[in-house]
């Protein structure tokens, strides 16, 4: 079959993120009739490659959508909400990776190992939404083990990376790091608290429960991708000093029992999953194994012994590919080729 070819626009081209997405068009050979690359004023003047060529940065307007098929944002959250519907009533079908569109019910919030159905639901607003990073790779993992014997509570702790933040993070790990090995004073621009040398509890704000807004998106957003308002949700999301690639320590309880070794057959064949568990050899996943690549690794399953059904697993993906870019454009892949 032959695959038609689209005009697309990537919002926040400049970004960690945007970057990444025109990487990922490049690398899966999506269909691409032209491809305009958009960002602030700030970075009019500058060029980016695709495919050899040479392609300028343009001012997003709400011009900038005219003729465009598929939009992939990720400038922000402000941007989306402001954009985003400018963009879908000029027939463009937008995939966001903000959290402004997530919990809409007439927005889909897709990862195509779970719920690829879900994106014909884009006719409603002409917005897909790309779910949050952490929750990408719990679900990925997690969706073949609540299929086949029904997972009733997740109780997860991560360890996220500064380049979920953004450029300027990943340049203050990067500053603060030099400052303290070399003893000089360090500054703090985008976190509350030094970064390089720490850990901290506190990803995105904190809501009036006490819990993060990360962890409450790892909550709302886990159910909708699953589909299944019964599964209970508990996260403490924390920053590490990490460049790329989140880790999560995941614990889930099941309906029916699962042995450590089913699920390590289960998840050996599932989609999108690769298992690296050989304790005895020191195999357990990395950051720096999922960094560059896009394939959630799974390793450290094991019983939990405290509980009739409960596994134990570690979980670790690529947050700037798996979490945001590659998932974009996963999805952006599915929608040309079945929808439009
Ligand atoms: P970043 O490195 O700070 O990049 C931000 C991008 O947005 C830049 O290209 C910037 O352009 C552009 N931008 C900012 N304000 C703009 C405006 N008013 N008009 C047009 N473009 C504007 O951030 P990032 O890490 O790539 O993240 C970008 C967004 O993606 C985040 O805000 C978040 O919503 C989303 N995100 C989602 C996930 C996820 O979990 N799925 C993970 C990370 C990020 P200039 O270079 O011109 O300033
Ligand atoms: N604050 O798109 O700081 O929901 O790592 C993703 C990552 C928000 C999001 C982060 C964030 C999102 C972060």
């Amino acid at each position: 079959m032959r695959v038609k070819s689209v005009h697309v626009a990537v919002a926040g081209a400049t970004g960690a993120v945007g970057n990444q997405m025109i990487t990922c068009l490049e690398e899966s050979n999506f269909p691409v009739k032209s491809l305009k690359l958009l960002a602030s004023k700030r970075s009019v003047g500058r060029q980016l490659s695709f495919r050899g060529d040479r392609l300028p940065v343009e001012e997003m307007t709400p011009g900038s959508f005219k003729g465009v098929d598929v939009a992939l944002f990720s400038a922000g959250g402000g941007t989306s909400k402001e954009f985003a519907p400018i963009a879908a009533d000029k027939g463009c079908v937008v995939v966001d990776n903000s959290s402004t569109w997530r919990m809409d019910p007439a927005v889909p919030l897709v990862v195509p190992e779970v719920n690829p159905h879900a994106i014909k639901g884009y006719t409603k607003k002409g917005i897909i939404a790309n779910p949050n990073c952490s929750t990408i790779q719990m679900v990925v993992a997690l969706n073949p083990i609540h299929r086949k014997c029904g997972i009733s509570r997740i109780v997860v702790s991560t360890y996220q990376a500064v380049s979920g933040t953004g450029k300027k993070a990943i340049d203050e790990l990067f500053d603060q790091t030099r400052a303290m090995i070399h003893f000089l004073d360090y500054r703090k621009q985008v976190y509350p608290h030094r970064i390089s040398f720490n850990c901290l509890p506190h990803i995105d704000v904190f809501q009036e429960n006490g819990y993060t807004k990360e962890e409450m998106k790892m909550l709302h957003e886990t159910r909708k991708i699953m589909e299944d308002d019964t599964i209970a949700v508990t996260a403490t999301t924390v920053r590490v000093p990490v460049f790329y690639g989140h880790s999560e320590a995941v614990n889930v309880e099941t309906r029916q029992h699962i042995s450590a070794e089913q699920v390590r057959e289960l998840l050996s064949s599932a989609p999108g999953v690769r298992v690296m568990d050989d304790p005895g050899a020191d195999v357990y996943p990395l950051a720096t194994d999922a960094a560059g690549q896009d394939l959630t690794l799974v390793g450290r399953i094991r019983q939990d012994e405290s509980i009739a059904n409960g596994i134990n697993m570690w979980i670790v993906a690529d947050n700037i590919r798996k979490g945001a870019a590659t998932n974009t454009v996963q999805i952006a892949e599915l929608l040309v080729k079945e929808y439009l």
